[in-house]
């Protein structure tokens, strides 16, 4: 009998860095182009093919504009395998939130009994790679903080344009299994 590997994903950032654009450009390859706000937790899955050959589904889930609530918040990390931060390149702000709150809260709770510290790992994404003429984050920048949060991997990105949208899960995925068996 093959057994099903499935791993819980997250994905953090603020509101319109195009967090749900990215699931929809990756799952659906499909990108809205009007804003829709994400309402309660919004969960898909997707297969992705890691370097061995073997297959691994991500269940994909999107937080919306409920992340004020704790409560939600405290449901949307629980059991967690991986973690995907997003900025959106044009907006300065959106990144110095990377590290508080939003790294800084799935630290906390993954500190807390029977969480996943241990295993979780983490990919940093520039989002909206497309507006260049916007850009007011440079790649360095995204490094940087990628080292400081421990990230396995910052990757640019546009979800309207499809550009290392796959790439950026499909690092994230791999680098589960890259530690788990090295
Ligand atoms: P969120 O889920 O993080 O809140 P959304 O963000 O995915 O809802 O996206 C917010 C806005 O950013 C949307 O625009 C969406 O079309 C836009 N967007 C998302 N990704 C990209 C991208 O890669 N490039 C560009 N240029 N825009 C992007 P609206 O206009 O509907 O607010
Ligand atoms: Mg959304």
């Amino acid at each position: 009998m093959k057994t099903k590997l499935v791993l819980k994903l997250v994905l953090l950032g603020d509101p319109g860095v195009g967090k749900t654009s990215l699931i929809s450009q990756f799952v659906h390859a499909r990108f809205k182009h009007s804003y829709q706000l994400t309402v309660g937790l919004d969960i898909s899955s997707k297969q992705v093919k890691l370097n061995d050959g073997r297959t691994v589904t991500l269940s994909i889930n999107d937080i919306g504009g409920q992340a004020r609530f704790a409560a939600i918040r405290h449901m949307f990390f629980k059991g967690a395998h991986l973690a995907m931060f997003v900025y959106d390149v044009t907006r300065a702000d959106t990144l110095k939130n990377i590290t508080d709150p939003w790294y800084k809260e799935l630290m906390e709770f993954c500190s807390q009994p029977n969480s996943t510290k241990s295993t979780i790992k983490i990919a940093l994404v520039g989002n909206k790679a497309d507006l260049e003429d916007y850009r007011m984050i440079e790649e360095e920048e995204g490094e940087e903080l990628a080292r400081q949060i421990g990230a396995n991997g910052h990757i640019s990105a546009s979800a309207k344009e499809n550009v290392k949208v796959d790439d950026a899960f499909k690092v994230l995925a791999q680098s589960f299994f890259d530690e788990v068996e090295s």
